[in-house]
């Protein structure tokens, strides 16, 4: 169905389809997860739906339910239901922490991952590394932003850190999460139609920065509901704001833990791969073996020793996930679980962030 007024409706709220449904259903994006159903936005108004009861079947991947950042098709009704997802542009996720293998959706369909790290205490470029691995797999692109620029005097110098650190080209800006000129910056990343992720460990400043992006339209971070079904009030949380400059903005609580999923390519750490190739053995397990490329880079301050053993770390344990993601799909597919080819790994480390 082509009607151009609601197709033009649907863009403002980030959506690329070209296609309306027929059969009376709309579409609309999910703003916000809450235990109790999900909110949802049309381009114009922001409503209440429950998902179709072939999303609650045990078994079923949680990936594949309806997430905050997806298109879905709508059947009206009191309440209204969600019937489908559309296939998703982009997809960022991460393992859930625990022992059981679990995809958790951060959010989808977005442009920019913002990864947000503060210049105070919190700043930790192994940390950012991590994200960004993260930020690979997803189709988006990544934005590291530095808030907090006034809580430190070494700002430049953890900049330059961070460029020597980073894949070349990856954007960094240092923004005071508090003032407004300094975070229009960001509107390069926002622009109508774009839509955008704020990551970060709690603290960070990504709700700050958020309120400070939302400028006067502030109150639209929390809509008051009258009721809900037992009558009291209750503020409603919404994760996904239009801002202002035209784009979309989602704002995440903070994760204590970042397990990788195990589909990332850690293109981060090339550079790290390609040396190993010239190292003398080629079993070379880069410990005191003559002729090792890797301690030789060590030795010469080529690589850092925190990014080495950051690479060895991210390295492993995406290998332990990439195994335990396999048994799971061959599990899905009815074969018999997957025996781990590398034996049981002792080690179920927790990050300490
Ligand atoms: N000095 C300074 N404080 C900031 C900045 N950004 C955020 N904050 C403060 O950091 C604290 C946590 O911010 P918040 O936005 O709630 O972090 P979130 O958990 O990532 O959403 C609050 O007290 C903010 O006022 C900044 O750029 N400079
Ligand atoms: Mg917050
Ligand atoms: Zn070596």
């Amino acid at each position: 169905m082509i009607d151009t007024q609601t197709i033009e409706r649907l863009r403002h709220i980030g959506w690329r389809g070209q296609v309306l449904p027929g059969d009376g259903r709309r579409i609309a994006r999910v703003v916000a997860q809450h235990r109790a159903g999900y909110e949802l936005h049309d381009g114009e108004q922001v409503f209440g739906a429950q998902p179709a009861g072939h999303f609650l079947k045990r078994g079923l991947d949680p990936a594949e339910r309806p997430a905050v950042g997806d298109f879905v098709e709508v059947e009206p009704g009191k309440p209204p239901h969600i019937l489908t997802v559309q296939s998703r542009r982009t997809v960022l996720s991460r393992a859930a922490a625990g022992e059981r293998y679990e995809r958790q959706v951060i959010a989808t369909n977005i442009d920019y991952v913002l990864v947000l790290t503060g210049l105070d205490g919190d700043f930790n470029p192994a940390r950012i590394e991590r994200y960004l691995s993260l930020v690979e797999g997803s189709g988006a692109q990544p934005v590291v932003v530095l808030s907090k620029p006034d809580r430190t005097d070494d700002v430049e110098h953890r900049i330059a850190e961070l460029k020597a650190r980073l894949p070349e080209g990856t954007p960094i800006h240092a923004i005071n999460g508090k003032d407004p000129v300094g975070a229009a910056i960001l509107a390069a990343y926002l622009k109508p139609g774009d839509s955008a992720v704020l990551v970060g460990s709690s603290g960070a400043g990504k709700s700050t920065l958020t309120n400070t992006l939302l400028g006067s339209q502030h109150m639209a971070t929390g809509d008051v509901r009258s009721h809900d079904s037992r009558g009291r009030h209750t503020t409603t949380y919404r994760a996904l704001l239009q801002l202002p400059s035209g784009g979309c903005l989602i704002d995440t609580p903070g994760m204590r833990e970042l397990k990788l999923t195990g589909e990332e390519n850690l293109d981060l750490f090339a550079d790290i791969e390609a040396l190993a190739e010239n190292c003398r053995f080629a079993d070379c397990g880069h410990g005191s073996e003559p002729g090792c490329a890797v301690q030789e880079a060590l030795h010469d301050g080529e690589l850092t020793p925190d990014r080495w053993r950051n690479y060895l770390k991210l390295r492993d344990e995406r290998e332990e996930q990439a195994t335990m993601l396999e048994s799971r799909l061959r599990r899905q597919r009815g074969g018999r679980p997957a025996t781990k080819p590398h034996g049981q790994r002792g080690s179920r480390e927790k990050e300490g962030w």
